[in-house]
C-alpha cells in the first residue's frame, strides 16, 4: 500500500469577495484596521483589475495540479493536498489541524514564491512548523526553487515570446526588467538571501535567453514609514528610459506566480502608465499560473525534498 504524505501548499491568499476586503487587509497589517481611505484605495485597486483578482482560483487550481502531478509521477506516495494561506482562510494553522484530524503524519510543505526571505517563506514555513508541533506532525518544508531549472525555462521561453512581437530594431532598444516584491531594507541587516536569489534568478534567465540588457527592479512596496528595497519599478523605467535610451520594458514578475492584484495592477496599470508617459513600449509575459511546465517544476521540487531527507 502507498505511504500517504500530506502536501501543505502555502500561499498568500486574497479577499474572496468585496465584504473580506477589510478584515484581509486587517490581517495583512497585523490586526491593525487600516483607515477608510487606505481601504478604499484597496477597494479602488481591486475594481481597477476587473474586481476582487482572481487569484483564490488560481492558487487552488495551481495546488490541485501539484497534488495530481506528484501523483501521477511517482507511484510510491500518496500525496493529499492541503492548502493553507498567510491572510484570510483557510489559514496556514488550519490547513495542518486539518491534516491532523485526517490522520497524516508526515508531510512536505511548499510556498508558492519562488525567494526565500524571513519576512515570507520564513514566516509560512514557521508558521506550519508551530502549529505542526501541536499534532506530532513532522513537515519538510523546500525553502526556495529560485533556481530550479524548469521555472528558468518557463520564464525564458514566455519572456523570449514577447521579444517575438518586436522587430530587430525595437530589440536593441529593449530593456527587460525582472522583479519581485520589494521588501522593508531592515530585512538586510540579518543577512537575508532575498535580494542574491533575485539577482541569481536573473541571471539564470539571461544566460538562457540570451538577454543581456536586463535590470533588476522592486515592486509593489507597503504602505509604511521604513524603507524598502528599491529601486521601484516605477521609479526604474523612468530611469532606463532617460539615462539608457531604452524604448521598450519587458516586465518579469518573477518573484510572483500567478495573475493577481501585484501583477494586475502594480504592473499591467502602473508600470503601463509610466510607458504611456514617456512613450515606451509595455510587454508583460504571461504569469505561471497553471502551466504543465511550472506545475510540473513544483512537482520536482517537492520529490527532490522527499529525497533528500530519506
Ligand atoms: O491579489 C491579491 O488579492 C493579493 C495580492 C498580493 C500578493 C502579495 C505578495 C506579497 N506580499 C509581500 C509582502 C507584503 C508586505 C506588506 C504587504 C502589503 C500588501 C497589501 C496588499 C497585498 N500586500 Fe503583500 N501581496 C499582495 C497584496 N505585502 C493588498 C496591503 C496594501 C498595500 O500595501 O498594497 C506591507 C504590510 C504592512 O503594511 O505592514 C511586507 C510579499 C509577497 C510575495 C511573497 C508571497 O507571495 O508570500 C513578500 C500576491
Amino acid at each position: 500500500e502507498k505511504k500517504q504524505v500530506g502536501l501543505l501548499v502555502m500561499a498568500y491568499g486574497t479577499p474572496y469577495k468585496e465584504e473580506d476586503v477589510e478584515r484581509y487587509y486587517t490581517h495583512i497589517r497585523r490586526g491593525r484596521k487600516p483607515s477608510d481611505e487606505m481601504l478604499q484605495d484597496l477597494r479602488d485597486r481591486y475594481d481597477a483589475i476587473g474586481g476582487i483578482s482572481p487569484l483564490a482560483r488560481i492558487t487552488k487550481d495551481q495546488a490541485t495540479a501539484l497534488q495530481d502531478t506528484l501523483n501521477e509521477e511517482q507511484d510510491d506516495i500518496d500525496f493529499k493536498m492541503y492548502l493553507g494561506l498567510k491572510h484570510i482562510e483557510p489559514f496556514v494553522e488550519d490547513a495542518v489541524q486539518q491534516m491532523a484530524d485526517d490522520g497524516i503524519e508526515e508531510a512536505v510543505s511548499i510556498v508558492l514564491a519562488p525567494h526565500y526571505s524571513t519576512f515570507s517563506v520564513k514566516s509560512y514555513n514557521g508558521r506550519a512548523q508551530e502549529e505542526a508541533e501541536k499534532h506530532g506532525i513532522s513537515i519538510r518544508s523546500v525553502e526556495s526553487w529560485y533556481d530550479a531549472p524548469g521555472f528558468i525555462d518557463y520564464w525564458s521561453e514566455h519572456i523570449l515570446a514577447e521579444y517575438e512581437k518586436m522587430s530587430e530594431e525595437e530589440k536593441t532598444k529593449a530593456c527587460l526588467v525582472i522583479s519581485a516584491h520589494s521588501l522593508p531594507m531592515k530585512i538586510l541587516d540579518g543577512g537575508d538571501p532575498y535580494p542574491d536569489q533575485l539577482q541569481k534568478t536573473a541571471e539564470l534567465i539571461s544566460e538562457e535567453t540570451g538577454i543581456t540588457q536586463y535590470e533588476i527592479g522592486w515592486q509593489s512596496e507597503g504602505n509604511t514609514p521604513d524603507p524598502w528595497l528599491g529601486p521601484d519599478v516605477q521609479d526604474l523605467t523612468r530611469d532606463l528610459f532617460n539615462e539608457k535610451d531604452y524604448r521598450s520594458f519587458v516586465y518579469a514578475p518573477v518573484g510572483f506566480v500567478s495573475d493577481h492584484l501585484e501583477v494586475l495592477y502594480d504592473n499591467d496599470y502602473e508600470c503601463k502608465v509610466v510607458c504611456d508617459e514617456v512613450g515606451a513600449n509595455y510587454y508583460r509575459p504571461e504569469m505561471p499560473n497553471t502551466h504543465p511546465k511550472f506545475i510540473r517544476t513544483l512537482a520536482g521540487v517537492v520529490l527532490d525534498k522527499i529525497e533528500e531527507q530519506v
